[in-house]
């Protein structure tokens, strides 16, 4: 089929898995056009089945906000033409939903009709689009997809409780490459992070509120406090400045590594012995699958998602959202001895089996082929 995939191109979650299906959709035998603003992240190699088309928003003074959904629905017109494409994927309903609701209808006035699939990823449904004034346009841009997809039961309940949704929700989770992290342990670099005697605590997100980043840091100090380990904060957003605040107040700001962004995740993920993911919300949390899938045990809450990824007692341990004292207990309980931890790191790549690419990417398919039955 051709396809083509309207995502962010960032470091989020939603662009992440946007990328990695629409690479393993090329190496089944699709053609995959991404259609966004910047070339994602994720995206290193321009095969000749991946293609790769840019929006562009001219600049003009009269505009205060740059038309962004009108420049998306025309490259998407041009581009279903121009290529005779399929099918429109569009990841995080806001504002990719209504652009290509937009797209599809210009396309029918020219006897084109293409089938919609909108996936929906969590903050484009719990925080964002939920809000007032982008309900009407969110609910109705959903409405009018020819399947929904959401990735995962929690999501799908939110949906359906905050919104007035017409359309059946098929979940279909995220998922990794399990192959591909699947080197052995040893050749980490670890010693450029830490000394052998410290264990290596990792937290990878957009640092906004909804990741709680305080709580890292809160569980953090009390694990170090019982046993030698430094914290890696990977990422960039604006809880960053309040987070380096926090560490100087408690005095522990030389066992805190913030490193930015990165795109080096599964060399960080290598040398790591627990991930922290204490979320207020979470619709999934790829960043635990990641950690996950490299033998990285993760402490998390139990919100949205979550406990459909990480597993109680045996990849790691959930808790109600702020309960540190108790993250940080149960954190200490899997780093405190050699053989527990060694444990916990083999259970936690082998509950992420279940969400490895070849076991999810064909759900996809069998979508595609549904929405595509629904188009007359
Ligand atoms: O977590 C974020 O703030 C980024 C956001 C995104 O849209 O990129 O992540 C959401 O989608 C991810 C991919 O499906 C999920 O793994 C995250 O759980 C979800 N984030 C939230 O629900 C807060």
């Amino acid at each position: 089929m051709k396809i083509a995939i309207v995502c962010y191109p960032t470091f989020g979650g939603s662009g992440v898995v946007a990328t990695e299906l629409g690479i393993a959709l090329a190496e089944r035998g699709h053609e995959i056009h991404f259609i966004t603003y910047k070339q994602p992240v994720r995206l290193e190699l321009i095969s000749h089945n991946i293609h790769y088309h840019e929006v562009s928003v001219p600049d003009y003074p009269l505009f205060h906000y740059q038309p962004y959904e009108l420049a998306l629905s025309s490259k998407l017109v041009d581009m279903v033409k121009l290529y005779g494409i399929d099918l429109l994927h569009v990841h995080y309903a806001i504002p990719h939903a209504y652009a290509g609701y937009m797209a599809k209808k210009m396309l029918a006035e020219e006897g084109i009709f293409i089938p919609m699939v909108t996936t929906l990823h969590g903050t484009d449904i719990t925080l964002v689009g939920n809000h007032p004034f982008y309900k009407p346009a969110v609910t109705f841009s959903i409405n009018q997809s020819e399947v929904v997809t959401s990735v995962s039961e929690s999501l799908k309940e939110d949906t359906l409780r905050l919104f007035d949704i017409t359309r059946e929700i098929d979940v279909v989770p995220n998922f990794i490459e399990i192959t591909k992290h699947s080197k052995t342990f040893t050749d980490c670099q670890r010693d450029l992070m830490a000394e052998p005697y410290e264990r290596i605590i990792t937290h990878i997100s957009n640092l906004r509120p909804v990741k709680r980043v305080t709580d890292v840091i809160e569980i953090f100090d009390r694990i170090q406090k019982e046993i030698p380990a430094k914290l890696i904060i990977v990422g960039e957003g604006p809880e960053k400045e309040r987070c380096e605040q926090l560490c100087r107040e408690k005095g522990i700001q030389k066992k805190v590594l913030f490193l930015g962004n990165s795109s080096e995740i599964d060399k960080i993920l290598c040398f790591t012995d627990l991930f922290l993911l204490p979320s207020e919300k979470e619709s999934f949390g790829l960043a635990a699958l990641e950690a996950m899938a490299c033998g990285v045990p993760v402490i998390s809450s139990n919100t949205g998602g979550l406990a459909e990824v990480n597993v109680q007692g045996i990849s790691g341990f959930l808790s109600d959202v702020g309960n540190v004292d108790e993250m940080a207990a149960n954190g200490l309980h899997i780093l405190k001895n050699d053989e527990t931890l060694k444990q916990f790191k083999l259970q936690a790549r082998e509950s992420a089996k279940k969400f490895d690419t070849k076991n999810i990417v064909p759900l996809y398919e069998e979508v595609y082929e549904k929405a595509t039955n629904m188009v007359i």
